[in-house]
This record gives C-alpha cells, sequence and structure tokens, in this order.
C-alpha cells in the first residue's frame, strides 16, 4: 500500500478487519517491521485521538515518530502555484513537503476544508500536491472530504461489537453549533456502502432536509429526513453533525430535535451508540447515552490504534 486515502486502497474489507483484530490480539509481534523507519505526523488542524493513536501504532511496530504541528510551529505554507509570495505565506509546499519526505519514510497529513469553496476542498488539491511533492507513502490523518482511518477503525468496532450477521447501521446527523466538515460522514457512508455491497451491514443515512451528503459517497444507502423511523430495528447509531454539502457550508436552522437520547434509542434495536469524538455533550449527543451501556465511543476510539497499526504494517512491508 502506497497511499491510504479513500476506501478504494483496500480491496477486502472482511481481510483488512480481520488483520486488525489479529493485531490488537499480539501488537508486538512485527516490531522488527518498523525497525529504522520514520514516520512524520503533519498536522494543519488540531487532533488528539488521531495523533496519539497514530504514534501508538508506530511505537508498536518499532517505527520512530515525529509529529509536525505545522498549524502552530510550521512556516506559514503557500499551496498556490505562480503566486509571488510577497504576503503572509513564508514557505512553499512544493518544499515543505520535499523536505519532509527527506526525512521520513511515510507521512500522515490532517488538512481540513475551509467550507468556503465546494470546488477546490472536493478535488482534494492540498493533500494531492503534499502526496505528489512528498515522495515517500502518505496516510490521511483526515483530510478535506474523508477521514479513512476513522472509518476502517468504525468498520472493526461494528465487526467486533455485532450480534447479527448483517447488523442495520445508521448514521443520524446531530446538531452542531459549528459548521464542520462533511469528511467524517462521507467516509463512513463510502465505507458502509462498500460494506453493504459486500452483504457486511444494511447501511440507512437519517439527516434534515437540506443536509444531503455527496452522492459519489451514498450510493446504495437508503437515505431519509424522518429519524425516528430510520432508528427502528437498528443494531448501530453512528452520531456525527456535518453542515451542508448543497448550500456548501452553511449550518441551516433545524426544528425537529435530532439529538440522539434515550427516547429515541428505545426505537432501536438496543443499538450500540458510535461517535468518532471529540463530542458535545448534551448538544449532539446526550450524556445519559455516553455515561450508558449501549454507548461504544471509548472502545472505538481505543480501536484507532488498530485501523492505524494495519494501514502502517501495509505500508511498511511494501517499503525497499
Ligand atoms: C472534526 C470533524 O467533524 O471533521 C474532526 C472529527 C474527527 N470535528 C470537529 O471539528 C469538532
Ligand atoms: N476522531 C478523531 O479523529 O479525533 P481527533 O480529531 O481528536 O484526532
Amino acid at each position: 500500500m502506497n497511499k491510504f486515502f479513500s476506501v478504494a486502497d483496500i480491496d477486502d474489507l472482511s481481510k483488512v478487519v480481520q488483520d486488525a483484530l489479529a493485531l490488537k490480539a499480539s501488537p508486538y509481534e512485527n516490531k522488527a517491521l518498523g525497525e529504522n523507519r520514520t514516520l512524520g505526523l503533519v498536522f494543519l488542524n488540531p487532533s488528539l485521538r488521531t495523533r496519539m493513536s497514530t504514534q501508538k501504532a508506530a511505537m508498536n511496530l518499532g517505527m520512530n515518530v515525529m509529529v509536525m504541528n505545522m498549524d502552530k510551529d510550521g512556516w506559514a505554507l503557500e499551496t498556490q502555484d505562480g503566486v509571488v509570495m510577497n504576503g503572509t505565506t513564508v514557505e512553499h509546499i512544493r518544499e515543505a513537503a520535499a523536505v519532509m519526505g527527506e526525512y521520513c519514510d511515510i507521512l500522515g497529513l490532517r488538512s481540513f476544508p475551509g467550507l468556503k469553496d465546494r470546488e477546490t476542498d472536493y478535488n482534494e488539491d492540498l493533500f494531492n500536491k503534499f502526496v505528489k511533492f512528498c515522495g515517500v507513502p502518505v496516510v490521511s490523518l483526515e483530510s478535506a472530504t474523508r477521514h479513512p482511518l476513522q472509518s476502517l477503525t468504525d468498520l472493526i468496532t461494528i465487526a467486533e461489537h455485532k450480534e447479527v450477521d448483517k447488523p442495520k447501521v445508521v448514521l443520524a446527523w446531530a446538531p452542531h453549533v459549528k459548521a464542520l466538515p462533511q469528511a467524517v460522514p462521507n467516509s463512513f457512508a463510502e465505507w458502509m456502502c462498500k460494506a453493504q455491497q459486500q452483504g457486511l451491514v444494511d447501511f440507512t443515512i437519517a439527516h434534515p432536509m437540506g443536509y444531503d451528503l455527496c452522492e459519489d459517497f451514498t450510493k446504495g444507502a437508503t437515505i431519509s429526513d424522518d429519524l425516528s423511523d430510520s432508528l427502528k430495528g437498528a443494531d448501530f447509531v453512528y452520531v456525527k453533525n456535518w453542515s451542508s454539502y448543497v448550500e456548501y457550508g452553511q449550518v441551516h436552522p433545524v426544528a425537529q430535535n435530532w439529538m440522539m437520547d434515550n427516547a429515541k434509542l428505545a426505537l432501536t434495536n438496543n443499538a450500540k451508540v458510535m461517535h468518532c469524538l471529540p463530542v458535545r455533550r448534551d448538544l449532539e449527543l446526550s450524556s445519559e447515552i455516553l455515561d450508558g451501556p449501549n454507548s461504544l465511543v471509548i472502545k472505538e476510539a481505543s480501536n484507532r490504534v488498530w485501523a492505524a497499526q494495519v494501514v502502517l504494517k501495509r505500508m511498511l512491508e511494501n517499503l525497499k
């Protein structure tokens, strides 16, 4: 594997889940694989889980890790070609990525969307330039349109906790006070649609009107604006806010209460509740659920290590 950006970078979903769970059972068996190899984690935005779990996964594989918080500690990056750099940007991505590629065998990049111009964000211009100019394998740590390490984690977590062969999984929009990216729901939808094609899940998306995701990510999903109806018979509810894709980056007022709570949970098949975190308590998801027996959020976050480890292992095996 030379790039981990989307579900298209994985051939066999069941096999990658099986490999990740094998690493969970025996985390330190591949220590020699990463010896004298360096992972660089480059953050243009904040992170808790992605930073720590990917670092831990690399350490389990015997790698050295360097973290670069570009947003706080790096020079202001220019990403456009053909500009005279007489403004606030100090260093071009052409040099910055190339230099980081000299120091590292594998790089990870987190780069959120600007949520201003849909075309710019959905072209993944920054991520693609980073891949091109750094010259080493790159893992997405959440890009403008996707969060594949999170989605792989979610697939692993569902496989681990399912009680029926083909569980009903519902992605449920939740309220928020800020305009958030579509990356997590896009990515979850793209992984679940592929899992559904392979007969692994039955997938529904529930969101208020105006919050449709880009169709490229949702082919085959049942899509509804009726939350109560969607929750009927659900085995897993995946709670997440996102801003509008259609009216790009906008937040529309929603009259009905979309926050997941125990009353809504009662409509499900005693569903396990998931969220990628960070979560705003009693705005996106009720405290009673987060502190109750149906929440999987901590186990889900814990599984981030095995998703990162299976991806880094495949990349290390591919290095010359
Ligand atoms: C980010 C998002 O929704 O993409 C990161 C989630 C992993 N969340 C926030 O900015 C709160
Ligand atoms: N879920 C997730 O990616 O969390 P962080 O933003 O804290 O890394």
